[in-house]
């Protein structure tokens, strides 16, 4: 996001000591193989090792043209928990504990519970889906990622008839999170919704990793969502909760910024954020020349969700 007021930071929340070590051991390896200190090289660093192969591409895969490179998308990251600058996390989030992961799924199911993720993944199905990305920043990707309809989930615990909206919470570690500690600004933990039907749409994936890798922790590991057709701050990270609600909750950025980010927030070339455009996309990793990318309703998925949202007034409920 583009923060309106920044409160003034501490000097001891910017570097934690341990992470400034980390990045003096990179820098060394870096001198000792004489590599230049580019945002690639560290990348391959800390880059996981291919874990999948194999995977089939779902048939919701876009064919967009060539995909935003791993070395961009995972060193330009939205992670609020662990800083509000794009870089940082990609070092910071290296500390979340992200072993034994479980997902607590409550509310209005038959079946509620704390389910481990590896119980989840063994009755899921994992394939790669390549979408669009766009965040309500003007700026876009395209990503493969790896991943499994969250409808299949929901339908293993058993939704009541009640069961309207779905809230997912992101998990809290202030011990490492270091903006959790502090309370500039948002609301913590990190708390994003959906409507049912936008959480049963086939298009509404929880992914696990990315470009047939395990997600890097800055981009949401162990298991984050991903809807396509609604600005990135929809697209919740390391996610610990799931409930099923009669009303819709309030959420993060919905709650920091009612006029600025609605509760919907699907990406609509015709209703500007108060402070930009959302007219055009700036196309990450792709040339200095490249002109920017106009956006479309949907961000290109209209024929699928157009539906869900009927006769609605779209510049009311945005
Ligand atoms: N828990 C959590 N989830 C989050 C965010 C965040 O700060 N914390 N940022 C959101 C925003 S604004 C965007 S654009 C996407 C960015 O995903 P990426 O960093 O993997 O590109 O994650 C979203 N999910
Ligand atoms: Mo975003």
């Amino acid at each position: 996001m583009i923060i309106k007021t920044q409160k003034s930071i501490p000097a001891s929340e910017i570097t934690d000591p341990s992470v400034f070590q980390q990045r003096r051991t990179i820098i060394k390896a870096m001198a000792a193989t004489m590599l230049l200190p580019s945002v690639n090289t560290m990348a391959s660093v800390t880059k996981a090792k291919p874990h999948w192969t194999n995977l089939t591409n779902s048939e919701l895969s876009g064919q967009f043209g060539p995909e935003t490179p791993a070395e961009i998308s995972s060193n330009y990251t939205n992670y609020y928990e662990f800083s509000f600058n794009k870089e940082d996390s990609t070092e910071l989030a290296q500390n979340l504990q992200t072993d034994n992961w479980s997902v607590e799924m409550t509310g209005e199911i038959e079946k509620p519970g704390i389910y481990h993720l590896e119980d989840i993944l063994s009755q899921q199905t994992l394939q790669e889906y390549i979408y669009r990305f766009r965040c309500v920043e003007a700026w876009s990707m395209v990503i493969p990622w790896v991943g499994f309809p969250l409808s299949a989930v929901i339908k293993t615990v058993k939704p009541l008839s009640t069961a309207r909206f779905v809230k997912f919470t992101t998990v809290y570690q202030p011990e490492v999170m270091p903006k959790q500690r502090i309370n500039a600004m948002l609301d913590w933990p990190y708390v994003e919704a959906l409507r049912m039907d936008e959480a049963m749409h086939p298009l509404t994936i929880l992914a696990v990793g990315m470009y047939g890798d395990v997600l890097p922790k800055q981009n949401g590991a162990p298991l984050r969502l991903v809807v396509p057709w609604k600005y990135g701050f929809k697209s919740i990270k390391a996610i610990t909760k799931i409930e099923f609600l009669k009303r819709g909750p309030l959420t993060t950025w919905n709650q920091f910024a009612p006029d600025e980010y609605g509760f919907y927030a699907n990406v609509n070339p015709s209703v500007p954020h108060p402070r930009w455009s959302q007219f055009s996309e700036r196309q990450l990793g792709s040339g200095f020349f490249t002109p920017r990318r106009e956006t479309e309703l949907f961000n290109g998925y209209g024929e699928q969700v157009a539906s869900l949202y009927g006769d609605m007034d779209l510049r009311h409920f945005f």
